[in-house]
């Protein structure tokens, strides 16, 4: 017996067992349809520059009368989704304690917070003590929200941001502030919407 014949007897009693288990067979309509290669990936937020360490400002030796500017920073995400920026401040005093009591946080003054270039400080609600001003004692603990920046590569990917301030001068003597000094860290946080 030749190879085909063998394989053709092998089939026909392959059906037949079918057909005593199951009762008989029938014909029926069917249609298969396949999707393959269904993909589920994490994107990515990344703030970009990485600031860890880098000061916006260092100014020893002020006196009354001094005044300091961040300068125009510019925040990006370099990830591949949307995110919600914030900015976090503490303020930490260091006190000469000469001269009196006093610390530099109570009198330097924000005078101005601008985003995309919008001077937007009053719209956040920062001068607890209603002197008319924002004193850095009062950024202390504030959490400021900077909005949304898209995907990298989309229109508003980036903001930027500028902060000034000054040290200002009463007109009578402020020696209770000699040799104090003040810090203050910015934390940046792009978080997932
Ligand atoms: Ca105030
Ligand atoms: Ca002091």
């Amino acid at each position: 017996m030749g190879i085909k014949k063998k394989l053709g007897l092998g089939v026909a009693s392959l059906a037949m067992g079918a057909a005593l288990v199951g009762g008989g067979t029938f014909a029926y309509f069917n249609d298969t349809e396949s999707s393959t290669g269904n993909t589920f990936a994490a994107g990515t937020i990344d703030l970009k520059p990485e600031l860890t360490g880098s000061a916006l400002w260092n100014l020893p030796n002020q006196q009354p009368g001094a005044t300091f500017d961040t300068g125009t920073q510019t925040l990006s995400n370099d990830g591949t989704l949307p995110g919600d920026l914030t900015m976090d401040l503490t303020v930490a005093d260091t006190d000469g304690a000469i001269n009196g009591t006093g610390v530099l946080s109570d009198v330097i003054e924000i005078t101005g917070l601008y985003i995309n270039g919008t001077e937007s400080l009053s719209t956040f609600t920062l001068d607890s003590d209603s002197s008319g001003a924002v004193e850095l004692k009062e950024l202390n603990g504030a959490k400021l929200d900077l909005g949304s920046l898209a995907a990298k590569g989309s229109a508003g990917d980036s903001v930027t941001l500028r902060v000034t301030g000054e040290f200002p001068d009463s007109g009578s003597p402020q020696n209770q502030y000699q040799k104090d000094s003040v810090a203050v860290d910015f934390t940046f946080e792009l978080k997932q919407q």
